[in-house]
């Protein structure tokens, strides 16, 4: 419980509600938001609404308020969360997790940032330069991974395309000595084939990378503009990058792939009778340039694909729609490698080195997951099916730890434990990734099939498999139903809401395939950044015979394996919820907000952890804030243990119905009663306080 705070904030703590209702809920997050209170806990989790505005409460001061306090000390704040989970994995050893979550646009990545800033502010007090190093890289590798992995959206401007699990790992002194991203699925489509508008890319020196003026029909869409053509943040992308550590080769590089991607986005072609040309045949010369290879060989490579028939390898002439298709998934696919490859680079750097555990211990981590968040387009597609997924298995992995936790620690301390009902989504996750029934399975077996089979078959299977499922509709299934527009839709029941998902695209997104042709043509450049990228161009065509996973199959894979890390660690959440669609710092839509508190199961978190002890802390802490109002504990008790002396004390204020001692944490069930501990205490330190000034004072 946070003090500090009058009431006129509302309630700092949503344990501390009167009645656990939704209209209470909603009632004080409203308040609180008005009143510039931002944050606010349920126990030890952070509920955050985004402000959209800039908020005064990020700087050193504040960081110093923070800073080895404990969490009901000061009002509510990222930095007590990010402080607690530093705490817990200096004083105890344990690798620790902040999972932050919430729709699009909710304020996930700003919070990432801050959690970042301020374990940075707070670690290496001895300034040693090594440590400082680590954490410049840290801080920069973010400003490098979201210019490039971030974009505008309908629903927020600097909107997450990939997902982010950062790993920080610290020494025996609790400083950081290096990291670890994992990334995951790129989203792609939106970036780099379906820009919208004409675009420009500006920057010091970029003439030599050919970067085209005007780019007609695709191009890095508009975030890109916003931040990289800016010949400004430009600048700051590439100095970051050089901070980091990336080579001027490496760099250029970087510019030169970025200018294929958009000259790609040019590339127009037309047929003559059997033939199919390039009809701006002038761009090939300098994508030639670009990717360090011969004109002659990108031709062949957009316009041939080789075929191994028996023995014969043949080269066989695209039509141009499979030359547009084969563009499309080049722009695409260099696009994703570039980003990895990125990622890869910077994992390079700060992974850490010269740690020698033998000597100095484990090293302990804190990770700090950031991803996509949930997200309900006009039109949704395989895209956002894999990333409303992604949020299906966090907020799996919240209801079962919350509770777990929870569970866990009245068992630890010996307290009976009652359950509470909660929607469990784990039905919606089986629905999605099970093995032979789920949506995954379905896709990857259309994509397995030899010969052609059409989005609209697997949508016939989906249909067979799941009739009867609770959280699966389509149209054929649901005739009347008005939200399924076209035949081919399927619509979802998320935890989060109905998303109705078109399946033109998911066959191919699945199959997420290249041409050989291109990646031997990316292998052979003579770039050597470039040549590294692209390893697998080293095959020839008779030697390529495995079928590569789908992007389904990649994807369910990281997300298990996610979920197993975080699982592995102590957990501290973030929950961030996005006030309205207008990004107003003013507006709380109600509906919006009360629509949020549901799906995060918010009301439940109040409860369980209501039902439950409002407030838990250990004898000694407890002690050590409340022994004043007690003559037998003040200023020293001498019982044989805390735990007689804070029954002792409780006995003597008249709270003793409302409490559970556990072996180690004395448990208090009502938030009144530790609202009447608090106004004591504030009685009583005012009394000393006067006493102590009169002492001064010499009139006693
Ligand atoms: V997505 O799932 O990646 O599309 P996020 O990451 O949840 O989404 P983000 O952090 O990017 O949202 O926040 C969106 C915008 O809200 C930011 O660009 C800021 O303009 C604004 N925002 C969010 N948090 C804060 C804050 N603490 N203070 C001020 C904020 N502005
Ligand atoms: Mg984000």
């Amino acid at each position: 419980m946070a003090e500090h705070e009058s009431l006129e904030f509302g309630k700092a703590d949503f344990v501390l509600l009167d009645n656990v209702s939704l209209e209470e809920f909603l009632a004080n997050l409203k308040l609180r938001f008005e009143k510039g209170r931002i944050y606010s806990y349920i126990g030890e989790v952070v509920v955050s609404v985004n402000p959209y505005r800039a908020m005064n409460i990020y700087g050193r001061d504040t960081i110093e308020q923070y800073k080895g306090r404990e969490l009901y000390e000061r009002p509510p704040h990222l930095f007590a969360i990010a402080d607690a989970a530093y705490k817990a994995m200096k004083r105890r050893n344990k690798d620790t997790c902040i999972v932050i979550s919430g729709e699009s646009g909710a304020g996930k990545t700003e919070a990432s940032k801050y959690i970042m800033q301020y374990i940075a502010a707070i670690t290496n007090p001895s300034q040693r330069a090594e440590v400082e190093r680590v954490k410049n890289m840290l801080l920069k590798s973010n400003c490098v991974l979201e210019a490039f992995g971030n974009a505008k959206t309908n629903r927020n401007d600097n909107s997450s395309r990939f997902g982010k699990y950062m790993d920080i790992n610290f020494d025996f002194k609790g400083d950081p000595i290096g990291g670890h991203i994992n990334n995951y699925l790129l989203e792609k489509v939106g970036r780099v084939v379906h820009a919208r508008e004409e675009q420009r890319m500006q920057g010091d020196g970029l003439d030599l990378f050919f970067f085209p003026i005007h780019i007609s029909r695709a191009g890095l869409n508009s975030h890109i503009k916003s931040s990289i053509n800016d010949s400004a943040d430009f600048k700051a992308v590439a100095d970051a990058m050089k901070v980091i550590g990336f080579t001027t080769e490496e760099i250029h590089t970087v510019y030169k792939i970025l200018a294929t991607i958009l000259h790609l986005g040019n590339l127009k072609f037309g047929n003559d009778g059997d033939v199919t040309l390039i009809e701006n045949s002038k761009l090939v010369a300098v994508l030639g340039e670009l990717l360090s290879t011969k004109e002659e060989n990108v031709e062949k490579a957009l316009l041939y694909r080789t075929v191994a028939t028996g023995r014969d390898v043949i080269d066989k002439q695209h039509t141009d729609q499979e030359a547009s298709y084969g563009r499309d998934a080049l722009a695409k696919a260099i696009y994703e490698r570039l980003f990895c490859w990125i990622v890869g680079r910077i994992n390079d750097i700060i992974e850490v080195k010269n740690y020698d555990a033998r000597i100095h211990g484990k090293n302990t981590v804190i990770g700090v997951l950031d991803i996509y968040g949930f997200e309900i387009f006009q039109n949704n597609s395989f895209e956002q099916f894999c990333i409303n997924y992604c949020n299906e298995k966090l907020q799996q992995l919240f209801i079962q730890l919350v509770l777990k936790q929870e569970q866990e620690e009245y068992q630890r301390e010996g307290i009976p434990w009652k359950h509470i009902d909660y929607f469990n989504n784990q039905i919606i996750v089986d629905l999605v990734e099970l093995q032979h029934k789920g949506i995954f399975s379905v896709l990857d077996e259309a994509c397995m099939n030899v010969g052609k089979v059409t989005d609209e078959m697997f949508l016939q299977a989906l249909n067979s498999k799941l009739a009867k499922h609770a959280h699966y509709t389509s149209r054929k299934l649901s005739p009347t139903d008005k939200s399924l527009e076209f035949d081919r839709d399927f619509r979802i029941r998320h935890y989060a809401g109905d998303v109705v998902y078109s399946v033109l695209g998911f066959i191919d997104k699945n199959k997420d395939t290249l041409f050989q042709d291109f990646k031997r043509l990316l292998y052979n450049s003579s770039n050597p950044v470039l040549k590294a990228m692209w390893p697998e161009g080293k095959l020839s065509i008779t030697e390529v015979t495995k079928r590569p996973l789908t992007a389904a199959t990649l994807f369910k894979n990281s997300m298990i394996s996610l979920v197993e890390n975080l699982a592995s660690k102590e957990p501290y959440y973030v929950r961030c919820i996005k006030p309205n669609d207008v990004k107003s710092p003013l507006l709380f839509e109600y509906e919006r907000c009360k629509h949020q508190v549901e799906y995060l199961g918010l009301l439940e978190n109040v409860r369980v952890r209501r039902a439950g002890f409002a407030n838990r802390q250990t004898y000694p802490r407890f002690l050590q804030r409340y022994k004043m109002i007690s003559e037998f504990t003040w200023p020293n008790h001498d019982l044989p243990s805390d735990r007689e002396a804070v029954k002792r004390l409780l006995q003597g204020c008249g709270f003793e119905h409302d409490v559970a001692y556990g072996k180690t944490k004395v448990f208090i069930r009502t938030p009144r009663t530790i609202f009447s501990l608090e106004e004591q205490r504030a009685e009583m330190v005012q009394r000393i306080v006067l006493f102590l000034q009169k002492v001064w004072r010499g009139t006693i």
